[in-house]
């Protein structure tokens, strides 16, 4: 059997067994394609059928979550938990909540989890759960009983040693904090069960800003492969979220013209490139006042806001794509190549589609999947847990040299596997191989139990 009809055969049967599940397919095929050499080097990995196992969740569960809206009108959404692997640690992943939230995109993140925790070189397994619910546009009183009605059935099935949630789209310190209060009253104990906690309750320093700082850490290295750096540097960021504010923050701060922010509306442009000011505006804006990215061009006159478009199209050096899943499509890689773009590195969860990551690595330039480059935010939850289980707190100093070290860790891990003979690091390559070789051996060893 070949490499390709390998692939091409468990494809075939996990569509078949999974119908519908797009962003799953997706996320599979795209581990599949990188480790099928690999597997099919080693009979025992076959005989053990490890990949057909990480393919099927350990468990899922899914269930109503009734809530009471401030005209008093019942409303009912799905909630998931999706506990995917837990090999190598207990379950560990974000919640996501947002409308377009099913099970496939369940499923797709909590599969991409299970790597990316592997490539942190902590212990923890891979999940992830959320619900259709969308934040946006509630009260704070709704979300609060939405998040209390969510937990009240999610903390059956989690806890400090079995499954520790955070955050994700639609997912911040409010969410955690609700979810948290109402953890901690129907368990009766304080325990460190989710983490992005608020930093007088357990939460570490430096987790909101981790992912973002983490993506730029590990760019840094990307470039530093080609004598590049941030340093007068051009960078289109997608999303003004939590992982595009604390990246667009870091990649000034290493001395990057930061042009582009977006929401699921349109993008804004500003050819001045954001400063300090600028970005604490959008950290109000968003945090705070729960607001538009479009209200950034009302507020500085010198930005454009682009409505329904991506931020593609505006030249660059450097993309970092940090809203969601399949956001930079084949036509967009076009534009960022032609106009010179070098580096994409991911802050989203499998952002770029298929076609566009060919692109880009058939134009040799450098690209970064999410599993590798938005690690750091997972990484410091993991940092978190530490630091509840030996309640102490470290400094800001601290975890940073942490976040540091790992991204670099993950760096050297994509460099070894993912090297190919003509000197190109594909990054995919090296960081599904990384990930796939730890959760598969640590499953060997366990037996068949899973
Ligand atoms: P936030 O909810 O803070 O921000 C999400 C941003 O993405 C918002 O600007 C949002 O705009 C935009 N967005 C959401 N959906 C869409 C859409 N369908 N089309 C265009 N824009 C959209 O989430 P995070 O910043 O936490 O997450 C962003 C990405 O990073 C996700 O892929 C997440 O899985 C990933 N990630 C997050 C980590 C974390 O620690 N938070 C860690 C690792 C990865 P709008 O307001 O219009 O919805
Ligand atoms: O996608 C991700 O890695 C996250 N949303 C963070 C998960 C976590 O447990 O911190």
């Amino acid at each position: 059997m070949s490499t390709k009809e390998y692939v091409e055969g468990f494809m075939a049967q996990l569509e078949q067994k999974n119908p519908g599940e797009k962003e799953f397919h997706q996320a599979v095929r795209e581990v599949l394609e990188s480790v099928a050499p690999y597997i099919m080097d080693y009979p025992a990995l076959l005989d053990a059928k490890i990949m057909e196992r990480m393919v099927e969740p350990e468990r899922v569960i899914m269930f109503r979550v009734p809530w009471v809206d401030d005209r008093g009108e019942v409303q009912i959404n799905r909630g998931f938990r999706v506990q995917m692997n837990s090999a190598i640690g207990p379950y560990k992943g974000g919640i996501r909540f947002h409308s377009s939230v099913t099970l496939s995109v369940m499923k797709f993140l909590a599969f991409e989890q299970t790597f990316k925790n592997a490539l942190t070189t902590l212990p923890m397994g891979g999940g992830k759960g959320g619900s259709d619910f969308s934040p946006r546009g509630k009260s704070d009183a709704e979300v609060m009983r939405f998040c209390q009605s969510f937990m009240t059935e999610l903390q059956k099935h989690i806890g400090q040693d079995r499954d520790v949630p955070a955050g994700d789209i639609g997912v911040g310190g409010r969410e955690i904090g609700f979810m948290f209060g109402q953890y901690k009253r129907l368990r009766d104990e304080w325990t460190g069960t989710l983490t992005g906690k608020g930093l007088t309750w357990g939460g570490s320093l430096l987790r909101p800003e981790a992912t973002g700082y983490g993506a730029c850490y590990f760019a840094q290295q990307m470039l530093a492969t080609r004598g590049k750096s941030f340093e007068g540097a051009t960078v289109c960021i997608s999303g003004s979220g939590n992982v595009a504010q604390y990246a667009a923050q870091k990649a000034m701060r290493l001395g990057a013209k930061v042009v582009t922010l977006s929401d699921s509306n349109g993008f804004v442009y500003d050819p001045d490139g954001l400063d300090e000011e600028k970005l604490n505006y959008v950290l109000y804006l968003k945090n705070g006042l729960r607001g538009r990215i479009k209200e950034y061009a009302d507020k500085y006159p010198t930005a454009r806001y682009f409505e329904n478009e991506r931020p593609w199209s505006i030249k660059c050096d450097i993309a970092m794509p940090c809203a969601t899943q399949n956001e930079l499509d084949a036509e967009d890689a076009k534009k960022l190549l032609a106009n010179g773009c070098y580096c994409v590195t991911e802050g989203a969860n499998m952002p770029t589609t298929p076609e566009a990551i060919a692109l880009f690595q058939a134009a040799k330039i450098l690209y970064s999947p999410g599993k590798a480059s938005n690690a750091g935010g997972v990484a410091t939850s993991g940092l978190e847990m530490t630091q509840n289980s030996i309640r102490q707190s470290w400094t800001k100093e601290e975890v940073d040299e942490h976040l540091h070290r790992i991204m670099s860790d993950i760096h050297d891990a994509c460099l070894k596997y993912g090297t190919e003979e003509d000197g190109y690091i594909n990054y995919v390559k090296g960081a599904n191989i990384a990930g796939f070789i730890k959760v598969a051996n640590a499953m060997l060893e366990q037996g068949i139990c899973y």
